[in-house]
């Protein structure tokens, strides 16, 4: 129920204050793809970690269903303007994984890549720190292939683009080199509180 009057009101303001500039609230869950939904098999599927590391590591499935999980609900804001609130996830964050590798000194760039060939950069230093995870349920249910099950990144404090669906990887790189959609026009950072829409924003 939504209560009309001074609550209502207050509850408008709050929300309104979560919304980044030009973002427009929903309460579906919009599906954007840039193609078909891959459907690895589980048996199949992997995670690495590779590039600017020591050694290299991989996990099946089973592993990495065997890492310290975390429930995560934040809010999730696309660049087409949409934001969802309190979205809720189940996943490992990114410092669970990086803390199985030993980082070479020069890495500082992420490019995450996932099956069907999409990829996305994104600043080490903004993974770190509980500020990204790899999530495999949403709502307290599997991840829907569409919404990049079985295990997408989420990093909420970036526009929804930089959340690789059908994530297999994280790649540790030198230098920023552009992903999928930024190699397309889109910001290399993409902070929605800053609209970093476009390159050049
Ligand atoms: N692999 C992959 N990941 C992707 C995309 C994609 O096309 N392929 N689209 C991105 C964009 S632009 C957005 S807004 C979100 C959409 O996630 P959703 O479909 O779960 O809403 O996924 C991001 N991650
Ligand atoms: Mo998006």
């Amino acid at each position: 129920m939504i209560s009309r009057g001074f609550t209502g009101h207050r509850q408008s303001a709050d929300i309104e204050k979560r919304l980044p500039p030009g973002q427009y609230l929903v309460t579906d869950f919009p599906v954007l793809s840039a193609g078909p939904t891959p459907h690895t098999p589980l048996d199949r599927w992997t995670f690495t970690l590779e590039g600017l590391v020591e050694s290299p590591v991989r996990w099946s499935w089973d592993e990495f269903r065997k890492l310290t999980s975390q429930s995560s609900t934040v809010d999730i804001h696309c660049v087409t303007k949409w934001s969802k609130l309190d979205t809720k996830w189940l996943g490992v964050s990114v410092d669970t994984l990086l803390a199985a590798v030993k980082l070479k000194p020069q890495a500082r760039y992420v490019m995450a890549f996932s099956d069907g060939g999409y990829t996305t950069n994104i600043p080490l230093a903004e993974l770190v720190n509980g500020q990204a995870f790899v999530a495999y349920q949403f709502d307290d249910k599997d991840l829907a292939p569409e919404h990049g099950g079985p295990s997408r990144l989420v990093v909420p404090h970036l526009y929804f683009w930089k959340s690789a669906k059908w994530i297999r990887g994280l790649r540790l790189m030198d230098q920023d080199q552009p992903g999928f959609w930024e190699s397309l026009g889109y910001n290399m950072h993409g902070d929605p509180w800053k609209e970093e829409r476009y390159s050049g924003d």
